[in-house]
Protein backbone atom coordinates (compact mmCIF):
# COMPACT_ATOMS: atom_id res chain seq x y z
CA UNK A 1 0.00 0.00 0.00
CA UNK A 2 1.50 3.37 -1.38
CA UNK A 3 0.28 6.50 -0.05
CA UNK A 4 2.40 8.30 -1.66
CA UNK A 5 0.73 11.03 -4.58
CA UNK A 6 2.28 11.24 -7.72
CA UNK A 7 4.60 13.74 -8.70
CA UNK A 8 1.63 15.33 -10.98
CA UNK A 9 -0.70 15.02 -8.62
CA UNK A 10 1.57 16.80 -5.82
CA UNK A 11 2.35 20.03 -8.21
CA UNK A 12 -1.92 20.26 -9.35
CA UNK A 13 -2.19 20.00 -5.15
CA UNK A 14 -0.18 23.04 -4.80
CA UNK A 15 -1.15 25.14 -7.77
CA UNK A 16 -4.74 24.51 -5.82
CA UNK A 17 -3.42 25.47 -2.45
CA UNK A 18 -1.31 28.37 -4.25
CA UNK A 19 -4.88 29.41 -5.24
CA UNK A 20 -6.53 29.16 -2.48
CA UNK A 21 -4.23 31.44 -0.68
CA UNK A 22 -3.71 34.49 -3.41
CA UNK A 23 -7.36 34.04 -5.04
CA UNK A 24 -9.81 32.67 -2.69
CA UNK A 25 -9.03 33.55 1.10
CA UNK A 26 -8.48 37.03 0.07
CA UNK A 27 -11.90 38.15 -1.54
CA UNK A 28 -14.26 35.12 0.43
CA UNK A 29 -15.28 36.94 3.20
CA UNK A 30 -16.79 39.72 0.98
CA UNK A 31 -18.66 37.08 -1.23
CA UNK A 32 -19.97 35.50 2.00
CA UNK A 33 -21.35 39.01 2.93
CA UNK A 34 -22.59 39.98 -0.32
CA UNK A 35 -23.68 36.65 -1.82
CA UNK A 36 -22.06 37.83 -5.27
CA UNK A 37 -21.33 34.91 -7.50
CA UNK A 38 -17.14 34.85 -7.84
CA UNK A 39 -17.39 34.38 -11.90
CA UNK A 40 -13.88 35.91 -12.32
CA UNK A 41 -12.30 33.39 -9.59
CA UNK A 42 -13.89 30.56 -10.73
CA UNK A 43 -12.89 30.58 -14.46
CA UNK A 44 -9.73 31.27 -13.29
CA UNK A 45 -9.62 27.84 -11.56
CA UNK A 46 -10.68 25.84 -15.17
CA UNK A 47 -8.03 28.18 -16.42
CA UNK A 48 -5.52 25.96 -14.03
CA UNK A 49 -7.01 22.87 -14.69
CA UNK A 50 -8.70 22.83 -11.57
CA UNK A 51 -12.61 22.66 -12.67
CA UNK A 52 -13.94 20.50 -14.92
CA UNK A 53 -11.43 18.23 -14.44
CA UNK A 54 -13.57 14.41 -14.80
CA UNK A 55 -13.18 15.31 -18.48
CA UNK A 56 -11.14 12.56 -20.38
CA UNK A 57 -8.25 13.52 -22.36
CA UNK A 58 -9.43 12.48 -25.88
CA UNK A 59 -12.30 15.05 -25.21
CA UNK A 60 -9.89 17.56 -24.91
CA UNK A 61 -9.89 17.45 -20.73
CA UNK A 62 -7.27 16.70 -18.15
CA UNK A 63 -8.76 13.60 -17.41
CA UNK A 64 -8.54 13.85 -13.57
CA UNK A 65 -8.51 10.70 -11.47
CA UNK A 66 -11.31 10.59 -8.51
CA UNK A 67 -8.70 10.60 -6.51
CA UNK A 68 -7.24 13.76 -7.97
CA UNK A 69 -10.31 15.25 -7.84
CA UNK A 70 -10.70 14.93 -3.97
CA UNK A 71 -6.98 16.26 -3.44
CA UNK A 72 -7.98 19.54 -5.65
CA UNK A 73 -11.08 20.07 -3.80
CA UNK A 74 -9.77 19.85 -0.70
CA UNK A 75 -7.04 22.64 -1.35
CA UNK A 76 -10.07 24.97 -2.41
CA UNK A 77 -12.33 24.19 0.19
CA UNK A 78 -9.73 25.48 2.73
CA UNK A 79 -9.76 28.38 1.10
CA UNK A 80 -13.73 28.71 1.17
CA UNK A 81 -16.39 26.11 0.39
CA UNK A 82 -18.87 27.95 -1.40
CA UNK A 83 -15.66 28.80 -3.83
CA UNK A 84 -15.44 25.09 -3.79
CA UNK A 85 -18.59 24.20 -4.37
CA UNK A 86 -18.98 26.12 -7.69
CA UNK A 87 -15.63 24.65 -8.72
CA UNK A 88 -16.59 21.51 -8.30
CA UNK A 89 -20.07 21.44 -8.95
CA UNK A 90 -19.27 21.36 -13.05
CA UNK A 91 -17.91 17.70 -12.01
CA UNK A 92 -21.11 16.87 -10.96
CA UNK A 93 -23.07 18.57 -14.19
CA UNK A 94 -20.76 16.81 -16.30
CA UNK A 95 -20.41 13.19 -14.88
CA UNK A 96 -23.98 11.94 -16.38
CA UNK A 97 -22.36 12.75 -19.55
CA UNK A 98 -19.18 10.58 -18.69
CA UNK A 99 -21.62 7.74 -17.41
CA UNK A 100 -24.15 7.64 -19.57
CA UNK A 101 -23.01 9.74 -22.57
CA UNK A 102 -22.84 7.43 -25.94
CA UNK A 103 -19.55 8.64 -27.89
CA UNK A 104 -21.27 11.47 -30.14
CA UNK A 105 -22.47 12.42 -26.76
CA UNK A 106 -18.80 13.00 -24.87
CA UNK A 107 -17.54 14.40 -28.10
CA UNK A 108 -20.49 16.98 -28.78
CA UNK A 109 -20.88 18.17 -25.10
CA UNK A 110 -17.65 17.62 -22.88
CA UNK A 111 -15.55 19.07 -25.70
CA UNK A 112 -16.40 22.23 -25.61
CA UNK A 113 -16.62 22.25 -22.06
CA UNK A 114 -12.95 21.73 -22.23
CA UNK A 115 -12.36 23.83 -24.79
CA UNK A 116 -13.59 27.10 -23.00
CA UNK A 117 -14.49 27.95 -19.91
CA UNK A 118 -18.26 27.13 -19.03
CA UNK A 119 -20.40 26.47 -16.14
CA UNK A 120 -22.34 23.36 -15.67
CA UNK A 121 -25.79 22.71 -13.66
CA UNK A 122 -26.50 19.13 -12.34
CA UNK A 123 -30.52 19.20 -12.21
CA UNK A 124 -31.74 16.52 -9.92
CA UNK A 125 -33.38 17.94 -6.59
CA UNK A 126 -37.16 19.71 -6.37
CA UNK A 127 -38.80 21.08 -4.35
CA UNK A 128 -40.94 17.94 -3.19
CA UNK A 129 -38.37 15.43 -3.98
CA UNK A 130 -34.68 15.79 -2.70
CA UNK A 131 -34.00 12.81 -1.02
CA UNK A 132 -36.47 10.68 -3.12
CA UNK A 133 -35.25 10.93 -6.55
CA UNK A 134 -37.91 7.93 -7.87
CA UNK A 135 -40.72 10.45 -6.86
CA UNK A 136 -39.34 13.40 -9.13
CA UNK A 137 -41.96 14.93 -10.61
CA UNK A 138 -40.48 16.96 -13.33
CA UNK A 139 -42.65 15.82 -16.41
CA UNK A 140 -40.70 14.86 -19.37
CA UNK A 141 -43.73 14.32 -22.46
CA UNK A 142 -42.67 12.31 -25.68
CA UNK A 143 -43.47 14.42 -28.87
CA UNK A 144 -42.25 13.17 -32.03
CA UNK A 145 -38.25 13.19 -31.64
CA UNK A 146 -38.99 15.40 -28.90
CA UNK A 147 -39.47 15.60 -25.23
CA UNK A 148 -41.44 18.42 -23.65
CA UNK A 149 -40.07 19.40 -20.27
CA UNK A 150 -42.32 20.83 -17.75
CA UNK A 151 -41.81 21.24 -14.10
CA UNK A 152 -39.01 22.81 -11.11
CA UNK A 153 -36.15 21.86 -10.39
CA UNK A 154 -34.69 23.21 -6.63
CA UNK A 155 -31.36 23.94 -4.84
CA UNK A 156 -29.88 24.00 -8.25
CA UNK A 157 -25.93 25.05 -7.77
CA UNK A 158 -24.85 27.42 -10.87
CA UNK A 159 -28.52 27.74 -11.52
CA UNK A 160 -28.15 31.05 -12.75
CA UNK A 161 -25.02 30.92 -14.07
CA UNK A 162 -24.70 27.71 -16.33
CA UNK A 163 -23.87 27.48 -19.79
CA UNK A 164 -25.29 23.96 -19.68
CA UNK A 165 -27.80 21.31 -17.20
CA UNK A 166 -27.74 18.33 -17.19
CA UNK A 167 -31.62 17.33 -16.03
CA UNK A 168 -33.44 14.73 -14.81
CA UNK A 169 -37.22 14.01 -15.42
CA UNK A 170 -40.17 11.65 -15.45
CA UNK A 171 -41.88 9.58 -18.17
CA UNK A 172 -44.66 8.87 -15.91
CA UNK A 173 -44.38 9.83 -12.13
CA UNK A 174 -45.96 6.32 -11.07
CA UNK A 175 -43.39 4.15 -13.00
CA UNK A 176 -41.13 5.74 -9.92
CA UNK A 177 -37.44 5.14 -10.82
CA UNK A 178 -37.89 3.31 -14.31
CA UNK A 179 -39.36 6.12 -15.68
CA UNK A 180 -36.48 8.56 -14.83
CA UNK A 181 -34.93 10.18 -17.84
CA UNK A 182 -31.56 12.11 -17.80
CA UNK A 183 -31.08 14.73 -20.59
CA UNK A 184 -28.28 17.57 -21.65
CA UNK A 185 -30.12 21.09 -22.08
CA UNK A 186 -28.13 23.80 -22.88
CA UNK A 187 -28.75 27.37 -21.22
CA UNK A 188 -30.86 29.37 -24.27
CA UNK A 189 -33.26 26.70 -24.76
CA UNK A 190 -36.77 28.22 -25.15
CA UNK A 191 -38.57 27.65 -21.72
CA UNK A 192 -35.89 27.14 -19.77
CA UNK A 193 -36.00 29.84 -16.63
CA UNK A 194 -33.60 30.23 -13.47
CA UNK A 195 -35.43 31.80 -10.77
CA UNK A 196 -34.39 33.81 -7.55
CA UNK A 197 -30.92 33.38 -5.92
CA UNK A 198 -31.89 31.50 -2.75
CA UNK A 199 -30.47 33.71 0.33
CA UNK A 200 -28.57 30.84 2.26
CA UNK A 201 -26.70 30.24 5.93
CA UNK A 202 -23.43 29.64 4.51
CA UNK A 203 -21.70 28.69 1.11
CA UNK A 204 -23.33 32.32 -0.02
CA UNK A 205 -20.58 32.90 -2.89
CA UNK A 206 -22.41 29.43 -4.79
CA UNK A 207 -25.52 30.35 -6.62
CA UNK A 208 -28.46 28.45 -5.89
CA UNK A 209 -31.35 28.63 -7.59
CA UNK A 210 -34.71 27.32 -8.33
CA UNK A 211 -35.09 26.56 -12.17
CA UNK A 212 -38.64 26.42 -14.34
CA UNK A 213 -39.22 24.45 -17.04
CA UNK A 214 -41.96 25.58 -19.33
CA UNK A 215 -42.66 23.56 -21.95
CA UNK A 216 -38.95 22.82 -22.67
CA UNK A 217 -38.34 21.21 -26.09
CA UNK A 218 -35.54 18.46 -26.30
CA UNK A 219 -34.17 16.43 -29.01
CA UNK A 220 -33.83 13.02 -28.64
CA UNK A 221 -30.22 13.37 -29.15
CA UNK A 222 -29.69 15.00 -25.66
CA UNK A 223 -31.16 12.21 -24.12
CA UNK A 224 -28.47 10.06 -21.82
CA UNK A 225 -28.63 6.49 -21.63
CA UNK A 226 -32.17 4.60 -22.60
CA UNK A 227 -35.61 5.77 -21.60
CA UNK A 228 -35.91 4.80 -17.87
CA UNK A 229 -31.92 5.04 -17.35
CA UNK A 230 -31.95 8.43 -15.82
CA UNK A 231 -32.68 7.04 -12.47
CA UNK A 232 -29.14 4.88 -12.38
CA UNK A 233 -26.98 7.38 -13.90
CA UNK A 234 -27.80 9.82 -11.01
CA UNK A 235 -26.73 7.61 -8.52
CA UNK A 236 -23.58 6.25 -10.28
CA UNK A 237 -23.24 10.32 -10.77
CA UNK A 238 -23.64 10.66 -6.85
CA UNK A 239 -21.13 7.27 -6.39
CA UNK A 240 -18.46 9.33 -7.94
CA UNK A 241 -18.73 12.73 -6.38
CA UNK A 242 -19.63 11.95 -2.86
CA UNK A 243 -16.03 11.43 -2.52
CA UNK A 244 -15.40 14.83 -3.33
CA UNK A 245 -17.66 16.35 -0.85
CA UNK A 246 -16.20 14.39 1.33
CA UNK A 247 -12.92 16.19 0.30
CA UNK A 248 -14.02 19.41 0.23
CA UNK A 249 -15.35 19.02 4.23
CA UNK A 250 -11.99 17.62 5.12
CA UNK A 251 -11.02 21.13 3.27
CA UNK A 252 -12.97 23.43 5.73
CA UNK A 253 -12.00 20.97 8.65
CA UNK A 254 -8.34 21.57 8.01
CA UNK A 255 -8.85 25.39 7.75
CA UNK A 256 -10.85 25.60 11.05
CA UNK A 257 -7.82 23.67 12.59
CA UNK A 258 -5.77 26.17 11.06
CA UNK A 259 -7.13 28.73 12.70
CA UNK A 260 -7.45 27.40 15.83
CA UNK A 261 -3.91 26.48 16.67
CA UNK A 262 -3.00 29.82 15.44
CA UNK A 263 -5.75 31.53 17.83
CA UNK A 264 -4.72 28.92 20.73
CA UNK A 265 -1.45 29.93 20.75
CA UNK A 266 -2.28 33.68 20.80
CA UNK A 267 -5.08 34.31 22.86
CA UNK A 268 -3.96 34.28 26.68
CA UNK A 269 -6.21 33.10 29.88
CA UNK A 270 -5.21 32.70 33.61
CA UNK A 271 -1.77 34.03 32.81
CA UNK A 272 -0.64 31.87 29.83
CA UNK A 273 -1.78 31.13 26.09
CA UNK A 274 -4.98 28.98 26.05
CA UNK A 275 -3.32 25.93 24.03
CA UNK A 276 -1.08 25.20 27.32
CA UNK A 277 -4.72 23.69 28.78
CA UNK A 278 -5.61 20.36 27.86
CA UNK A 279 -9.35 20.96 27.63
CA UNK A 280 -8.42 22.64 24.27
CA UNK A 281 -5.71 20.53 23.28
CA UNK A 282 -8.26 17.85 23.30
CA UNK A 283 -10.40 19.27 21.19
CA UNK A 284 -7.27 20.17 18.80
CA UNK A 285 -6.68 16.61 18.57
CA UNK A 286 -10.25 15.69 18.03
CA UNK A 287 -10.29 17.69 14.90
CA UNK A 288 -7.12 16.50 13.73
CA UNK A 289 -7.50 12.77 14.41
CA UNK A 290 -10.79 13.60 12.49
CA UNK A 291 -9.20 15.09 9.55
CA UNK A 292 -6.53 12.08 8.99
CA UNK A 293 -9.78 9.27 9.07
CA UNK A 294 -12.00 11.25 6.64
CA UNK A 295 -8.69 12.24 4.38
CA UNK A 296 -8.18 8.36 4.11
CA UNK A 297 -11.96 7.70 3.76
CA UNK A 298 -12.31 10.22 0.57
CA UNK A 299 -8.92 9.20 -0.71
CA UNK A 300 -9.30 5.41 -0.52
CA UNK A 301 -13.24 5.87 -2.06
CA UNK A 302 -11.67 7.72 -5.06
CA UNK A 303 -8.60 5.77 -5.57
CA UNK A 304 -11.94 2.50 -5.51
CA UNK A 305 -13.73 4.23 -8.25
CA UNK A 306 -10.29 4.88 -10.17
CA UNK A 307 -9.96 1.45 -9.52
CA UNK A 308 -13.48 0.61 -11.22
CA UNK A 309 -14.50 -1.62 -7.99
CA UNK A 310 -17.97 -1.03 -6.62
CA UNK A 311 -17.92 1.87 -4.34
CA UNK A 312 -21.55 3.24 -3.30
CA UNK A 313 -21.14 2.11 0.58
CA UNK A 314 -17.27 3.99 0.78
CA UNK A 315 -18.59 6.99 -1.28
CA UNK A 316 -21.67 7.41 0.95
CA UNK A 317 -19.33 6.84 4.13
CA UNK A 318 -16.35 9.13 2.96
CA UNK A 319 -19.22 11.83 2.70
CA UNK A 320 -20.93 10.97 6.03
CA UNK A 321 -18.42 10.83 8.04
CA UNK A 322 -16.11 13.50 6.38
CA UNK A 323 -19.17 16.36 6.50
CA UNK A 324 -19.98 15.16 10.17
CA UNK A 325 -16.50 15.41 11.23
CA UNK A 326 -16.08 19.19 9.54
CA UNK A 327 -19.54 20.12 11.14
CA UNK A 328 -18.25 19.18 14.87
CA UNK A 329 -14.64 20.51 14.01
CA UNK A 330 -16.34 23.86 12.92
CA UNK A 331 -18.47 24.06 16.45
CA UNK A 332 -15.57 23.22 18.65
CA UNK A 333 -13.50 25.64 16.43
CA UNK A 334 -16.17 28.42 17.97
CA UNK A 335 -15.87 27.06 20.98
CA UNK A 336 -12.16 27.34 21.28
CA UNK A 337 -12.09 31.12 19.96
CA UNK A 338 -14.92 31.30 22.96
CA UNK A 339 -16.87 34.63 22.50
CA UNK A 340 -14.84 36.24 19.38
CA UNK A 341 -15.61 32.95 17.70
CA UNK A 342 -19.59 33.93 17.81
CA UNK A 343 -18.47 37.46 15.71
CA UNK A 344 -18.09 38.12 12.17
CA UNK A 345 -14.94 39.63 13.42
CA UNK A 346 -13.12 35.88 13.17
CA UNK A 347 -13.47 33.44 10.22
CA UNK A 348 -14.86 30.03 12.21
CA UNK A 349 -18.27 31.15 12.13
CA UNK A 350 -18.38 30.63 8.66
CA UNK A 351 -16.60 27.98 8.79
CA UNK A 352 -19.72 26.39 10.59
CA UNK A 353 -22.08 28.11 8.52
CA UNK A 354 -20.59 26.35 5.40
CA UNK A 355 -19.82 23.26 6.97
CA UNK A 356 -23.65 22.69 7.74
CA UNK A 357 -24.47 22.47 4.27
CA UNK A 358 -22.27 19.53 4.01
CA UNK A 359 -24.50 17.62 6.35
CA UNK A 360 -27.68 18.13 3.49
CA UNK A 361 -26.54 18.68 -0.40
CA UNK A 362 -25.83 15.47 -2.43
CA UNK A 363 -27.74 13.40 0.02
CA UNK A 364 -28.49 13.84 3.42
CA UNK A 365 -26.32 12.17 5.86
CA UNK A 366 -29.68 10.30 6.73
CA UNK A 367 -29.40 8.78 3.26
CA UNK A 368 -26.32 8.15 3.21
CA UNK A 369 -26.81 5.94 6.31
CA UNK A 370 -29.38 4.72 4.26
CA UNK A 371 -27.45 3.72 1.22
CA UNK A 372 -24.72 2.18 3.88
CA UNK A 373 -27.39 -0.09 6.29
CA UNK A 374 -28.44 -1.31 3.00
CA UNK A 375 -25.04 -2.81 1.76
CA UNK A 376 -24.46 -4.14 4.94
CA UNK A 377 -28.13 -6.07 5.33
CA UNK A 378 -27.61 -7.36 1.69
CA UNK A 379 -30.48 -5.23 0.34
N1 LIG B 1 -25.65 2.65 -8.79
C1 LIG B 1 -26.34 2.02 -9.76
N2 LIG B 1 -27.62 1.63 -9.62
C2 LIG B 1 -28.21 1.90 -8.44
C3 LIG B 1 -27.56 2.55 -7.39
C4 LIG B 1 -26.21 2.92 -7.59
N3 LIG B 1 -25.50 3.54 -6.63
N4 LIG B 1 -28.40 2.68 -6.33
C5 LIG B 1 -29.55 2.11 -6.72
N5 LIG B 1 -29.44 1.65 -7.99
C6 LIG B 1 -30.46 0.93 -8.76
C7 LIG B 1 -30.99 -0.26 -7.95
O1 LIG B 1 -30.19 -1.41 -8.15
C8 LIG B 1 -32.37 -0.43 -8.51
O2 LIG B 1 -32.26 -1.08 -9.77
P1 LIG B 1 -33.35 -2.11 -10.36
O3 LIG B 1 -34.33 -1.32 -11.10
O4 LIG B 1 -32.57 -2.99 -11.25
O5 LIG B 1 -33.95 -2.83 -9.19
C9 LIG B 1 -32.80 1.00 -8.79
O6 LIG B 1 -31.60 1.74 -8.94
C10 LIG B 1 -33.64 1.59 -7.68
O7 LIG B 1 -32.88 1.55 -6.48
P2 LIG B 1 -33.52 1.66 -5.03
O8 LIG B 1 -34.69 0.73 -4.95
O9 LIG B 1 -32.44 1.51 -4.04
O10 LIG B 1 -34.09 3.16 -5.04
P3 LIG B 1 -34.80 4.01 -3.90
O11 LIG B 1 -35.91 4.75 -4.53
O12 LIG B 1 -35.09 3.15 -2.72
O13 LIG B 1 -33.73 5.16 -3.53
C11 LIG B 1 -31.83 6.28 -2.59
C12 LIG B 1 -32.44 5.03 -3.28
C13 LIG B 1 -32.60 6.77 -1.38
C14 LIG B 1 -30.46 5.80 -2.15
C15 LIG B 1 -31.69 7.40 -3.64
O14 LIG B 1 -32.96 7.95 -3.97
C16 LIG B 1 -30.75 8.53 -3.22
O15 LIG B 1 -29.54 8.42 -3.33
N6 LIG B 1 -31.30 9.66 -2.74
C17 LIG B 1 -30.53 10.84 -2.42
C18 LIG B 1 -30.40 11.70 -3.60
C19 LIG B 1 -29.49 12.84 -3.41
O16 LIG B 1 -28.31 12.68 -3.15
N7 LIG B 1 -30.03 14.04 -3.56
C20 LIG B 1 -29.29 15.23 -3.44
C21 LIG B 1 -29.40 16.01 -4.68
S1 LIG B 1 -28.11 15.89 -5.74
S2 LIG B 1 -27.01 17.43 -5.32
Amino acid sequence: MDFALEDELLALQDTARRFADEEIIPVAAEHDRTGEFPRKVIEKAWELGLSSTCIPAEYGGLGLSILGSCVTTEEIARGCAGFATSVMCNDLGLTPILVGGSEDQKKEWLTPCAESFKLISFCLSEPAAGSDVAGLQLHAEKDGDDYILNGTKAWITNGGEADLYTVFATLDRKSRHKGVCAFVVPRDTPGLEPGKKEDKLGQRASDTRVIHFDGVRVPAAQRLGQEGQGFGIAMKTLDRTRPMIGALAVGIARRALEECLDYAREREAFGQSIAEFQAVQFMLADIAKDIEAARLLTLQCGWMIDQGMPASKQSSMAKCFATDAAMKATVDAIQIFGGNGYTKEYPVEKLMRDAKLMQIYEGTNQIQRVVIARELLGR
